[in-house]
């Protein structure tokens, strides 16, 4: 691609301004290391209801191709499996599909694990992905799945470092009677279920016609989610539509603590709850409970962002979460070009050196790269010993550049090394160059 005659000069004068720093950009010594953080327990995040209900739409759309529902034994639960794993790979958790039969068809419990924390004291949250027969389930039970799903994408995106070992469950075949989590906790040896300190379902929480159900059972988890809404003078009330109807139940059974959230299903409103939650009294929270109606627009907005970020508060509070100091960064900031295809992949070098033992399950990648068509782009992060990790595929995305952090289970690579970013343009027309990307261990 030609340097336009601003990037010429910016091209010159960085190299004349900053020539030790283009030194040190090709053999970058670590960045200086912030100072390490306070003892306080980091802030737990606001989860983006919009990214909740990106999670929703690609629900809705693999209901939509896959004779419009998502229940167990058919072509959409498996999707939807398919699509929660592969968001939870890509952002370094270790996933492990359960298979179980029910009615004579295969069942999927999705688990997965967050790397680190004491094994010996397990924080699990939980959803069931699976929906009825009758429709795409969003609100039950896409909306407790995508919320969960996206705090396990907070948690990596905050590289958190909680005591506890977090862990995140998708059932299957709930609708069929907890089929999946009771599959999951019988097959748990009792060593196991002993090091689980709490289990958080959440089974229906956006409800159009809302209500803030807190589950009554473990009294610490049921304060913790109290104390949230409190937070947002919010009044809730317990949640007294029966103990044994969702994925806690089998839990529950087992002797483990367990909590949750709930807005609501075919119960109706009552004009008290309307008055301190709005709505419509006399009618259902959920008028499209096991309907085909249940869909994307069977969704309040307010409602899942707040349990969501309830959800959230959760995890962080009760994982007791602790501060996060960065690891040693490396950087480099010099241009290398990327031409337009047919051309070969080329490679940004940093060499760390420093660093002891592997690389974290949560190694962190900034990619700072200039592009007029980011879809043409497949970016790859080479380990030292030539191992390459898949940041970024190429893809029908016309917009610019490509800024954004990305989370790498490299934790079976040695630290010390030549890392390489390699950025290959596979689609014609538009040209670009890497401006800069930094790796933090
Ligand atoms: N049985 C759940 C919906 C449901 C009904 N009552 C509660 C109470 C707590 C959680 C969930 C529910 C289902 O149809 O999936
Ligand atoms: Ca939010
Ligand atoms: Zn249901
Ligand atoms: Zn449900």
């Amino acid at each position: 691609m030609s340097l336009s005659v601003s990037r010429r000069l910016a091209a010159v004068t960085a190299f004349a301004v900053t020539a030790a720093g283009l030194y040190a950009a090709a053999t970058p010594a670590a960045l200086a290391a912030p100072p390490a953080a306070t003892a306080a327990a980091p802030t737990p995040p606001d989860i983006p209801v919009a990214n909740v209900k990106a999670h929703l739409a690609q629900l809705q759309t693999i209901a939509t191709n896959n004779g419009g529902n998502r229940a167990h034994g058919k072509a959409g639960y498996k999707a939807s499996v398919d699509y929660v794993k592969a968001k939870l790979d890509a952002a370094g958790f270790t996933t492990t599909l359960q298979t179980f039969t029910s009615s004579g068809a295969t069942g999927y419990n999705l688990i997965a694990d967050w790397p680190g924390g004491d094994p010996d004291s397990v924080l699990m949250t939980g959803s069931h992905l699976d929906s009825v027969n009758a429709g795409p389930g969003i609100n039950d039970n896409g909306s407790g799945s995508a919320a969960i799903l996206e705090t396990a994408l907070a948690v990596s995106r905050a590289g958190l470092k909680p005591t506890k070992h977090l862990r995140f469950g998708w059932w299957g075949a709930e609708e069929l009677g907890m089929v999946g989590s009771k599959y999951y906790v019988n097959s748990l040896p009792a060593a196991e279920k002993s090091k689980i300190s709490g289990y958080l379902n959440f089974d229906m929480i956006g409800s159009p016609n809302p209500g803030y159900f807190v589950y009554d059972d473990d009294p610490t988890i049921e304060q913790t989610f109290k104390t949230y809404f409190a937070g947002l003078s919010i009044p809730t009330e317990i949640e007294t539509e029966g103990d044994g109807r969702s994925d806690h139940a089998p839990f529950k059974n087992a002797g483990i603590p367990v909590g949750g959230l709930f807005s609501g299903a075919d119960y109706t409103k009552t004009a008290a709850q309307a008055q301190k939650w709005g709505g419509t009294s006399g009618q259902a929270f959920d008028r499209c409970y096991h309907a085909s109606c249940d869909t994307s627009a069977n969704i309040n907005d307010t409602a899942l962002d707040r349990n969501s970020d309830a959800i959230a508060y959760a995890v962080w509070t009760l994982g007791a979460a602790t501060p996060v100091p960065p690891g040693p960064s490396f950087e480099n900031t010099t241009d290398v070009a990327v031409p337009d295809s047919p051309a070969p992949a080329v490679t940004s070098p940093i060499t760390v050196s420093g660093v002891p033992g592997n690389a974290p399950a949560t190694t962190k990648v900034d990619v700072n790269i200039v592009h007029t068509y980011r879809g043409d782009l497949v970016i790859d992060l080479l380990a030292p010993d030539g191992t390459a990790y898949r940041l970024k595929d190429s893809g029908s995305d016309s917009a610019d550049n490509v800024v954004t952090s990305y989370t790498v289970n490299a934790s079976s690579e040695v630290a010390n090394g030549v890392w390489k970013l390699q950025v290959r343009d596979v689609a014609a027309q538009d040209t670009g160059y890497i401006n800069s990307w930094r790796i933090t261990f």
